[in-house]
């Protein structure tokens, strides 16, 4: 409802990476945003939005938002820029581009990822200009890619319980997640069912504000789960607390990971963990004699060296006790599986534009080091052009001091899609302002619910910004691309984004489509793998083991001696990635960059609460204030990310630290597999 005549409510989806995925509500009045709502009927929104999106017009409205294209007048990475028209601007990113194309395309690099999560401002007009150009392709793997391939091949897809049906569970694991920061819409169905007497156990090395909520926290060393999952099953095991009949008929390959879970006691498990044997065998007679049991799994766990490995582990404790028989069983990581067959990817991206060429694929976990490699034949030709787009890889990718060394070189050609000048398009050579979510149309899946949404422009584009489609439509028909899918429009693209099975006025008309899906998928089975069983092994796919860290106190000691610290730099709550760092509202309740210590650790290093302290190993170091409580557990500390550069402390962040050695499954980033030293410093030389 709106409270005047002259007001329009439109329909719009939250596009940030979250498992959330909001329907909202906006009310507008002439081309003002007066009000943005969450979908009080969608059942997952339930009406509220979190503190971020509530704000979102702060984010529309920012003063220093790019408003018109931007040529570079200053040095690499200055920020300085001087405004240009869009006819300059689109000549010289098609003229530049088009001459390394003629060369060699594959010299040119598009990075994406998913500062939206639209179907169409994501991969659709973009992907069918790159194909077309034959550029290289990207590998997108900076988040997910080690979970997700550990989910296929236990389960065959990125599939799982549907979120409402936690409000039933008898036991809740909350592993790696921290839901009141990142997951808030699952907090409040795991709220419910606590309140109906559910038990709540948090698994994170972190005392996050969720597992404050929780009835107990077991705080194990970050990298140890797939240990912890072992242990669990060799419980399970010796106590009988399995599901004989499930595992025979659903389960590929349990007799050998039978064998293995009994190579891991209690006792070991505990050793590797850090945490007691008491603990491992509390948690595991829960889990094996409460039903349903439920595990609220997520990407935390995940960005260390063994997280492919550590999923596949704890993606099968359901099928040891045949939780999956109950809706309120089982376990979710990622939703993002069930709308494969709804989604009109093909189309939308259209890969067949490749024609014969199979151009290189390029990982963007690690953009730092190939930006400064050289052709070669394995390499392939050295990057000239990059066209960066929804992501702020300066900030986000690992290992900075590579990645800014990378975009700071004269010879390479960059283009930055951007709402405002992060640290990447301050390398930018031009900067392209793009539209926000309330200024273009879009479509959308969830990876943490199953309804499909639909996002329509509520207000006009700010200013001189295009929607991302419509710069790569431009550029299409500026370099001569000539086949009809270059012209389809916004409105095209997300009413085609789906299949028949998401009608496109339903979508209009409600906002949100719920999926066709079994409410206990797995109840009898029928995994998307090829025989239907989830895989504790099978062909191609080995039996899944512990995976131990590349840093760590027992695989690097050497090095631990230098760096005795680990660290992980989960998410801060009132940022999206590197999104809103620079909202000050929001920015005001994080205050500064922080890194939360253990006061055992703090005191070994003359560390007081609130001092400013460098945080650094041999990859390099960044400055920040140390925050001494409860959260940090003995030999971890917590550097809470992801501050834009230029609005940390010495224009550095977290990933000053961290490395770009690879997951074993997904080729994954391992950012919580890091080892660092901590020291005070003296707040002059801090400040300066
Ligand atoms: N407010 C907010 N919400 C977000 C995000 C954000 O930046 N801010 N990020 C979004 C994104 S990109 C994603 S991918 C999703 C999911 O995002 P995730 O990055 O999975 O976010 P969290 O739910 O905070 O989960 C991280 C938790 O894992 C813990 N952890 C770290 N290492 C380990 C480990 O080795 N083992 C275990 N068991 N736990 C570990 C951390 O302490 C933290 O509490 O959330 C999204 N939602
Ligand atoms: N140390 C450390 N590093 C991490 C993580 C961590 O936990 N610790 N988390 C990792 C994870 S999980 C992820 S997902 C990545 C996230 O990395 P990114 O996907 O790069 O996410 P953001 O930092 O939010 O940057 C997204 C950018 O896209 C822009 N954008 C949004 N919408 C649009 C649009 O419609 N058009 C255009 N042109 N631009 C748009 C936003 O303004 C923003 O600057 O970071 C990873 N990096
Ligand atoms: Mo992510």
């Amino acid at each position: 409802m709106t409270s005047s005549p002259t007001q329009r409510l439109v329909r719009a989806a939250c596009p940030h990476d979250c498992p959330d995925t909001c329907a909202m509500k906006v009310t507008v009045e002439g081309e003002q945003i007066i009000r943005i709502q969450g979908d009080a009927d969608h059942p997952t929104t339930h009406g509220a939005l979190c503190t971020k999106v509530a704000r979102y017009a702060e984010r529309v409205n920012h003063p220093e938002r790019v408003l018109t294209p931007l040529r570079r007048v200053g040095p690499k990475g200055s920020g300085q820029f001087a405004a240009i028209s869009w006819d300059e601007a689109l000549d010289e990113v098609t003229s530049r581009l088009g001459a390394i194309a003629e060369r060699n395309p594959e010299a040119i690099l598009p990075y994406s990822y998913a500062g939206t999560m639209g179907l169409v401002q994501g991969e659709s007009m973009a992907a069918r200009f790159f194909h077309k150009l034959g550029a290289s392709l990207l590998n997108r793997t900076i988040c997910a890619s080690a979970g997700g391939e550990g989910l296929q091949q236990t389960y065959g897809g990125k599939v799982g319980m549907h979120v409402e049906h936690f409000t039933e569970s008898r036991l809740i694991l909350i592993w790696g997640s921290n839901s009141i920061a990142s997951n808030l819409h699952f907090w409040t169905f795991a709220q419910a069912a606590k309140r109906a007497g559910a038990k709540l156990i948090a698994i994170d090395p972190r005392h996050t504000e969720t597992a404050q909520k929780c009835h107990q926290h077991i705080a194990l060393l970050p990298g140890t789960d797939g240990a912890l999952a072992l242990g669990l099953m060799h419980e399970l095991i010796v106590n009988d607390w399995l599901d004989h009949d499930y595992l025979a008929q659903h389960v590929e390959g349990w007799p050998a990971l039978r064998e293995r879970a009994l190579l891991w006691p209690p006792e070991r498990v505990a050793k590797v963990c850090g945490i007691t044997a008491d603990e491992v065998r509390g948690l595991a007679r829960d889990y094996g004699t409460t039903a349903p049991a439920a595990i609220r799994l997520n990407y935390g766990m995940q960005r260390v060296r063994g997280g492919g490995n550590a999923t596949r582990l704890i993606a099968l404790l359901p099928c040891l006790v045949g939780a999956w028989r109950h809706k309120a069983g089982g376990l979710l990581m990622s939703a993002s599986g069930w709308f494969k067959p709804v989604r009109n990817d093909a189309w939308l991206q259209r890969p067949d534009l490749l024609g014969q060429r199979r151009p290189r694929t390029l990982n963007m976990s690690t953009v730092g080091q190939d930006l400064l490699r050289e052709s070669s034949p394995d390499f392939g030709p050295k990057i000239e052009a990059l066209v960066v787009y929804n992501s702020n890889p300066v900030a986000v990718a690992p290992q900075s001091r590579q990645v800014v060394a990378g975009f700071a070189r004269e010879d390479l050609f960059t283009v930055v899609l951007e709402h405002f000048l992060t640290d990447t398009a301050d390398h930018a050579d031009i900067v392209l302002p793009a539209t926000m979510q309330l200024e273009h149309w879009d479509a959308h899946t969830s990876y943490g619910h199953t309804y499909a949404l639909v996002n329509e422009p509520a207000v006009p584009p700010r200013g001189e910004a295009r929607s991302n489609c419509e710069i790569f439509r431009q550029l299409a028909a500026r370099l001569g691309f000539a086949e009809p899918c270059f012209t389809d429009s916004d409105e095209a693209l997300a009413a085609q984004a789906f299949t028949d099975a998401v009608p496109f006025d339903t979508l209009r008309r409600d906002g949100w489509v719920k999926l066709p899906l079994p409410d206990a998928p797995f109840a009898q089975g029928g995994f998307p793998t090829p025989n239907g069983k989830a895989w504790a092994m099978g062909p191609g796919v080995p039996l899944p083991d512990h995976v131990p860290n590349y840093e760590s106190v027992v695989s690097a000691p050497a090095l631990a001696q230098r760096f005795p610290l680990a660290m992980i730099s989960p998410p801060a709550r009132n940022f999206l990635n590197s999104t809103f760092v620079n909202v000050k509202s929001l920015r005001d309740i994080e205050a500064e960059p922080v890194l939360e210590m253990h006061a055992d650790d703090a005191a070994q290093r003359g560390i007081a609460d609130g001092d400013m302290v460098r945080v650094f190993n041999d990859r390099g170091d960044y400055h920040c204030v140390a925050r001494i409580n409860q959260r940090a557990r003995a030999g971890v500390v917590n550097g809470l990310g992801i501050w834009w550069r230029k609005l940390g402390v010495n224009r550095t962040n977290v990933n000053e630290v961290t490395h770009q050695q690879l997951t074993d499954l997904g080729q994954a980033p391992s950012f919580y597999d890091c080892l660092v030293e901590v020291a005070p410093l003296a707040a002059a030389q801090a400040r300066a």
